[in-house]
C-alpha cells in the first residue's frame, strides 16, 4: 500500500467506531463486520477482554455459570468450547475471549493501547470525530460505546498515599506480572465481590491478612466444582432452548423462578427454600427464593436473617461474626456475592477484621494504613474498592453532542437515556448496556447480545432506508427515565447505599441506574420500539444521501 492509499484510508469516514474490546465491543465488531461495514475498535488495554483483561486478581472468576455466561450467537462456538469449571476463572474467560477473537478474525480491526478521550458530533455531516489519547483522530457515522459498566476503578481518597513505602494494587488494575504475597503482611480494603473472592486466596499465601470492612456483604457459597464432560454435553443438547429460556427470565441466571411470597408459606417451608438456595450455590439464589424479597421489608428481613444465621454458624468468634453480619440495608439491594470459604477464612489465626464503621480509615502511613484506632502495618495494600459504575467510563470521555452539549452536563443530575441505548441530543451514539437498561442486574452476556443485536438491526435499518441519523426524542427519553425510576421506587433497591445508585462515589448523583423490570420484559419493549419504526426516536437523512440496495 502506498502512502497515498494510507492517507485515503485514514481520512475516509468510517461507518462505525466501537469503543472497548470486551465481550460487548467484540460482538458488536463481529456483527457490524458481518454487515460489511468499515469498523475500527479502540481499546485502552493492550489486549482484548475488557473486565476480564483488567480484573486478574487472585480468585477472580465469574459468578454466573460459565455455560450461561458465554456467547450464544454462534451454535458452533458454543458446541466446540469446553468450560472446565462451573464458574470460570479469569484466565479461562480470557482464553475463551481470545479464542473468539481468532475464530471470527476480529483482531485486525482493533487498535490497542488507545483510550478514547473525545467524541464530537457534527450536525452538518451526521458524523462523530473520535480522538484517542495517542492523538489519533477518526470520523465515523456511528459510535458504539462498549465501555463496560464496571471499568473505571474507584480509589479511596485517603491522604498519605505517597508516604506509603509498599505497593498498592487495585483489584481492577491488577499487575500482569505475578504478585507474590508469600509470607507478607497484606491489608485488604473492601469487601464487595472482588474482596470476597480475593481474601481467601490471599490468606492461603500471606503471613498476615487484615481486612478493612466498611459494609459487610451478603454472600453465599458458590459451590464451584469442575464441570464434567457429561454435564457439559448434556447442557449442549438443547443449548438453544436453554439460552432462549434464560432470555425470558428476569435476570438471565439459571436458577428456579419464585412462585410464592415469603409471607404466605410456613416457617419450615421458608427455611427449606432458603437452605436449598444456600446449597445450590447460585448468584442471588436467596433473594430469588420468593417473589417479594425485594419488595417487602418483612420478607427481606426473613431472608437476611437466614444468611446472618449461617454466618454466625460458620465464624467461630462471635464478635467477628457479628461484624461480618450485614445489617442496615435490605438483602439484595447491594450486589449479592458468591464465595468460596469467605466467612471461614476469618477463623484462621492470621486473618483479622477491622470494622471501618466503628473506626474509619484516616490515612496511609509509611508502613501501612491508619484508622481512628491506630496504625496497621502492611507490606502490600490491596484496594478492592470497586468502580465508578455504569456512567464512570462514559463520563470520562469528553462527549459532545448535537449542539456541543457535553454528555457530562446532560447527565449532571444522573444519566438520562432512552432504553439505555441512546441519549437525546447525542445522535448515532449507542451505549451497550447503558444506564437505565437492565445491565448489571442481569447476566451481562445476555444483555450485551441483546443490545448489540438491536444496535446492529438499527444501523442496518438506517442504511437500507438511506437514513443518516437517529436521535432519541426528549419526550420518549423523559418517559423512560420516569418509568425506570418508578419501577425502582416500587422495590427496596433505593434503601441500599449501592453503586447501582452511585452511592460509592462522593458527589455522584444518587439515581438508581439499572432497569429493574427484568430482561424478559425489557426485550419486548426494545423489540416493539424497533418493530414500530423506532418509536420514540427521530430518524433523518442528509439531503444528498441515496438509498442503498
Ligand atoms: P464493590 O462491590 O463496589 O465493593 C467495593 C468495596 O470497597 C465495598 O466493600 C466498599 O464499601 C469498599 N469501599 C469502597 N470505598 C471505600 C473506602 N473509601 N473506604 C473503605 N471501603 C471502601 O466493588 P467490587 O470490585 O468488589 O465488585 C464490583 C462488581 O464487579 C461486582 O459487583 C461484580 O459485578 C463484578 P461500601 O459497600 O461502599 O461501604
Amino acid at each position: 500500500m502506498s502512502d497515498t492509499d494510507t492517507d485515503t484510508e485514514c481520512s475516509a469516514v468510517l461507518d462505525a467506531v466501537v469503543v472497548g474490546a470486551g465481550f460487548a465491543g467484540l460482538y458488536q465488531l463481529h456483527r457490524l463486520d458481518g454487515l460489511g461495514l468499515r469498523v475500527r475498535v479502540f481499546e485502552a488495554g493492550d489486549d482484548v477482554g475488557g473486565t476480564w483483561y483488567w480484573n486478574r486478581y487472585p480468585g477472580a472468576r465469574c459468578d454466573i455459570e460459565s455455560m450461561a455466561y458465554s456467547y450464544s450467537f454462534s451454535p458452533e462456538l458454543e458446541q466446540e468450547w469446553q468450560w472446565s469449571e462451573r464458574y470460570a476463572t479469569q484466565p479461562e474467560l480470557l482464553s475463551y475471549i481470545r479464542h473468539v477473537v481468532e475464530r471470527f478474525d476480529l483482531r485486525r480491526h482493533i487498535t490497542f493501547g488507545a483510550a478514547v478521550t473525545r467524541a464530537l458530533y457534527d450536525r452538518h455531516t451526521h458524523t462523530w470525530t473520535v480522538t484517542t489519547d495517542s492523538g489519533e483522530e477518526v470520523t465515523a457515522r456511528f459510535v458504539i460505546m462498549a465501555t463496560g459498566c464496571l471499568s473505571r476503578v474507584s480509589t479511596p481518597d485517603l491522604p498519605g498515599r505517597d508516604r506509603y513505602r509498599g505497593p498498592v494494587h487495585h483489584t481492577g488494575r491488577w499487575p500482569h506480572e505475578p504478585v507474590d504475597l508469600t509470607g507478607r503482611r497484606v491489608a485488604v480494603i473492601g469487601t464487595g465481590s472482588s474482596g470476597i473472592q480475593l481474601i481467601p486466596l490471599v490468606a492461603e499465601q500471606a503471613a498476615e491478612v487484615t481486612v478493612f470492612q466498611r459494609t459487610p456483604t451478603f454472600s453465599t457459597p458458590a459451590r464451584n466444582r469442575p464441570l464434567t464432560r457429561e454435564e457439559s454435553d448434556e447442557r449442549k443438547v438443547g443449548y438453544g432452548e436453554f439460552r432462549e429460556w434464560l432470555r425470558t427470565t428476569s435476570v438471565g441466571i439459571p436458577r428456579p423462578l419464585p412462585v410464592h411470597s415469603a409471607l404466605e408459606v410456613s416457617a419450615d417451608e421458608r427455611e427449606a427454600a432458603y437452605r436449598s438456595a444456600w446449597d445450590a450455590g447460585v448468584l442471588g439464589g436467596i433473594q430469588a427464593s420468593f417473589t417479594d424479597t425485594l419488595t417487602s421489608r418483612r420478607a427481606n428481613d426473613l431472608a437476611a436473617e437466614f444468611v446472618r444465621s449461617k454466618i454466625r454458624q460458620i465464624v467461630h468468634d462471635p464478635q467477628t461474626a457479628s461484624v461480618l453480619c450485614p445489617t442496615g440495608f435490605p438483602l439484595g439491594t447491594k450486589r449479592p456475592c458468591l464465595d468460596t470459604d469467605y466467612y471461614a477464612t476469618f477463623n484462621l489465626p492470621h486473618v483479622r477484621l477491622v470494622d471501618l464503621r466503628k473506626t474509619p480509615l484516616v490515612s496511609f502511613t509509611e508502613r501501612g494504613v491508619e484508622t481512628t484506632e491506630g496504625e496497621y502495618e502492611a507490606d502490600v495494600v490491596v484496594l478492592a474498592t470497586g468502580f465508578d459504575a455504569m456512567t464512570g467510563a462514559l463520563r470520562a470521555i469528553d462527549v459532545r453532542g448535537r449542539d456541543g452539549v457535553a454528555l457530562r452536563d446532560a447527565w449532571a443530575a444522573g444519566p438520562r437515556t432512552y432504553l439505555g441505548l441512546l441519549t437525546a441530543g447525542f445522535p448515532n451514539l449507542f451505549t451497550v448496556t447503558g444506564p437505565l437498561s437492565p445491565s448489571v442486574l442481569s447476566n451481562m452476556l445476555i444483555s450485551i447480545e441483546q443490545h448489540v443485536e438491536w444496535i446492529t438491526d438499527c444501523i442496518g435499518h438506517l442504511r437500507s432506508h438511506a437514513l443518516t441519523e437517529i436521535d432519541a426524542t426528549d419526550e420518549a427519553q423523559d418517559d423512560w427515565v420516569r418509568h425506570v425510576a418508578d419501577l425502582a421506587a416500587g422495590t427496596l433497591y433505593p434503601e441500599g447505599a449501592s453503586w447501582y445508585q452511585g452511592a460509592n462515589i462522593p458527589g455522584k448523583p444518587q439515581v438508581f441506574m439499572p432497569y429493574v423490570g427484568g430482561i424478559g420484559a425489557y426485550r419486548e419493549v426494545c423489540a416493539a420500539v424497533a418493530d414500530t419504526g423506532y418509536r420514540g426516536f427521530a430518524l433523518s437523512r442528509l439531503p444528498d444521501e441515496l438509498p442503498r440496495t
